[in-house]
């Protein structure tokens, strides 16, 4: 039931090249969403998938940089805030986007649509575009020290996560006339504060009017968008191994962010975001500061420390992953990304449990799964209670559980044999809603 029931999710939501998050609340194509969406179609229609993908890459811009939304022309400039109107920029394809980005983890789905079924046109098509992707992130925003740094909380994708509280504190807000439309879908109790959107404004305003180059009152290194960058190269590397090109330019830059990961993020026990004007860690509870696990060359006392912390303050032993520590005075278990769980945050912190510590990736997978049982495909969950909060029928809810349920087979939550199509490892088309969906 549950396996279909995503499939549905997926299918509602699919607009003919890509899928919303969320028909209401995210009426176009969001990046990092579009690859994890990608992720679960893979498992039973990897064509969509792929279409998925090179649908978000058709909006690349010269720069390499991947936009972090791609706005359909047939929604209403009103359906959602900002809109193309505010963010005035268009990619070669004469697509209109948003001029931010975020977190790279867009060749991990690639080369996982391209293992469920093996179609080397895309994978040399898309190889390219991964590359510059990644070559946009080391001309605009690497430091010195080989780490990528992120402009917006936005590009983050965890928007409101305490960990920017210190940031945005020293952010100058006047921004006014503007109209949210997040609250028309959700309580204002579950997203964020007014006065975080007037930083967002006002911070997006900012690098729009420096024609999307410089960086401006916002500007940190964040443990999550280095950990995707550092595992999009070790990801790059096996696709060029596969194409016959060389894959040691992207082992060594995998070696590279990770070690400066490890020598200017590690606190002990947590990735640290840091702060590029003051130079500072941001010392924050955050389990973007758990993902590095997700690093194939991570040390493994590093790794150690990791899962102590995740055990000790995150309730990894049984319950489900909070996206801020349960410890921590900020953690607040039904607000957006100040404490509630996320299925994408967990299923990239249950990819680097999976060798390290199958006890615990399965505990974890078996947490999400509990989660969406009960309370169905929610944006995010109380990691308490499991109540579902955010928006419903959510894109990447759904689609990641169906990569969990392929990859296990769960505790009291096998699927049928008829959706799981388990010779193969790859879910099989429920009812045969896939082809006619895509013409
Ligand atoms: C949320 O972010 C958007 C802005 O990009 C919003 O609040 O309107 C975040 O959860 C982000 O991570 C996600 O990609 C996006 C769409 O699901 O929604």
């Amino acid at each position: 039931m549950i396996l279909r029931d995503a499939v549905r999710v997926l299918v509602s939501n699919w607009d003919g090249s890509y899928t919303v998050p969320s028909r209401r609340l995210y009426p176009h194509q969001w990046s990092w969403d579009s690859a994890f969406i990608a992720i679960g179609n893979a498992r039973w229609s990897p064509r969509r998938a792929r279409t998925e993908l090179l649908s978000l890459f058709g909006a690349q811009w010269y720069d390499g940089r991947v936009p972090h939304i791609v706005f359909n022309p047939r929604v209403p400039e009103d359906a959602y805030f900002p809109s193309s109107d505010f963010w005035r920029a268009a990619a070669p394809s004469g697509a209109r986007t948003s001029g931010i980005v975020q977190p790279p983890v867009h060749a991990l789905a690639a080369w996982k649509t391209y293992q469920a079924e093996p179609d080397q046109a895309f994978l040399r098509r898309i190889y390219p575009r991964l590359v510059a992707q990644q070559d946009f992130l080391r001309d605009q925003r690497r430091s010195a020290e080989g780490l990528i740094s992120i402009v917006h909380p936005w590009e983050s994708g965890m928007d409101n996560s305490p960990a920017w509280d210190l940031p945005l504190a020293a952010v100058q807000a006047t921004a006014t006339g503007f109209v949210r439309r997040d609250l028309q879908t959700v309580s204002a109790d579950e997203r964020p504060t007014d006065r975080d959107y007037v930083q967002y404004v006002e911070l997006a305003q900012a690098y729009r009017e420096s024609g999307y180059r410089e960086p401006g009152a916002f500007h940190v290194e964040d443990p999550l968008f280095n950990a995707a960058y550092g595992l999009a190269e070790s990801t790059l590397a096996t696709i060029a191994q596969e194409l016959g090109l060389d894959p040691e330019p992207h082992h060594r830059e995998a070696e590279a962010v990770t070690a400066a990961m490890v020598a200017h993020l590690f606190d002990g026990k947590l990735f640290q975001p840091r702060d590029m004007h003051s130079g500072t860690l941001i010392h924050s509870s955050s389990a973007a500061g758990l993902t590095p696990l997700m690093l194939p060359g991570l040390p493994p006392e590093v790794a150690d420390a990791l899962i102590g912390t995740a055990i000790d303050r995150f309730g990894l032993n049984d319950m489900p992953l909070p996206s801020y520590a349960l410890d921590a005075p900020e953690f607040d278990p039904a607000r957006y990304w100040r404490g509630p769980s996320w299925v994408n945050v967990s299923w990239l912190l249950w990819q680097g449990l999976r060798e390290r510590r199958p006890d615990l990736a399965r505990t974890l997978a078996d947490a999400m799964m509990r989660s969406v049982s009960l309370s169905g495909f929610r944006e995010y969950f109380n990691p308490l209670t499991l109540r579902g909060h955010g928006c419903r029928d959510f894109s990447w809810s759904a689609a990641l559980v169906l990569d969990i349920v392929a990859e296990h087979s769960l505790n009291g939550l096998k699927p049928s044999r008829r959706e799981s199509g388990q010779e193969s490892g790859r879910i099989r088309k429920a009812d045969d809603i896939s082809d006619h969906v895509l013409a």
